[in-house]
């Protein structure tokens, strides 16, 4: 039995994509990161950089004590390891989804959220970080298009590279794309969309929350951490 402990945003959909597919028993634990949850003494001992997603296996493979681990894509290295799924056992294979996990998780996953930041969030509205992060997502889907090109999914069959994406992709409006644009990334958007363990996982995610607004004491919680925060995460 996996724990996991989830927000609905990008990077909690990339576990849930994962626990829908495989079937694997889940106990989900929501962490309203807007209300402060993940300061809570229990949360930080699973996940010490205050974000969701994390999990905690109550079963691990070693037969020892529950496991837990943190961040989205070591979680997702770590479920496919345990199932043997969605991640090629040939080295070649294998080192063609890491390399586009990886780019997912160092590129990919921060620049979209900087993106959602300047052109969502931010008090102000400065033009030069907008239009940075906006060019920057366009340049990253155009990557994305190209690998594509050719191909069903970024690195053979599906698997956790594409798991890790297709969250930072669903809102492209927000993002200043238009999916028209990119050809390659909008059939493969559109196939993946369209799975019954992706559409399960999204209706799920529904029934937890289902606004993207953010009120202004969260937009306190999140955005205005420091060092301060992780020295006293109770003040
Ligand atoms: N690199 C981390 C990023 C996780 C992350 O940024 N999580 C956000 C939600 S998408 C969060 O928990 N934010 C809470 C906060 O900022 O305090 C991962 O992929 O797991």
């Amino acid at each position: 039995m996996i724990d996991l402990y989830y927000w609905t945003t990008p990077n909690g959909h990339k576990i849930t994509l994962f626990l829908e597919e495989t079937g694997l028993p889940y106990t989900l634990h929501p962490v309203q990161i807007g209300a402060g949850d993940q300061f809570k003494p229990e949360f930080l001992a699973i996940s010490p950089n205050n974000r969701i997603p994390a999990i905690v296996d109550r079963s691990p493979a070693d037969g020892g004590p529950p496991l837990s681990v943190f961040e989205s894509g070591a979680i997702l290295l770590y479920l496919a390891e345990k199932t043997g799924r969605f991640l090629p056992a040939d080295l070649r294979g294998r080192v063609a989804v890491t390399e586009w996990l990886f780019w997912q998780m160092a590129g990919l996953g921060p620049m979209l959220g900087q993106n959602h930041h300047f052109s969502q969030y931010a008090p102000e509205k400065i033009p030069y970080a907008i239009d940075r992060y906006v060019k920057e997502t366009g340049r990253l889907y155009a990557v994305l298009d190209r690998r594509l090109d050719g191909r069903a999914y970024l690195a053979g069959d599906y698997s956790i590279a594409d798991m890790a994406c297709y969250p930072w992709i669903v809102p492209y409006q927000r993002q200043g794309q238009a999916l028209e644009d990119f050809p390659q990334v909008k059939r493969w958007f559109e196939t993946i969309q369209d799975r019954p363990a992706t559409r399960r996982a999204y209706a799920l995610a529904e029934t937890i929350n289902s606004t993207t607004t953010i009120t202004d004491q969260a937009k306190a919680i999140l955005f205005g951490q420091s060092a301060a925060t992780v020295r006293e995460p109770s003040r």
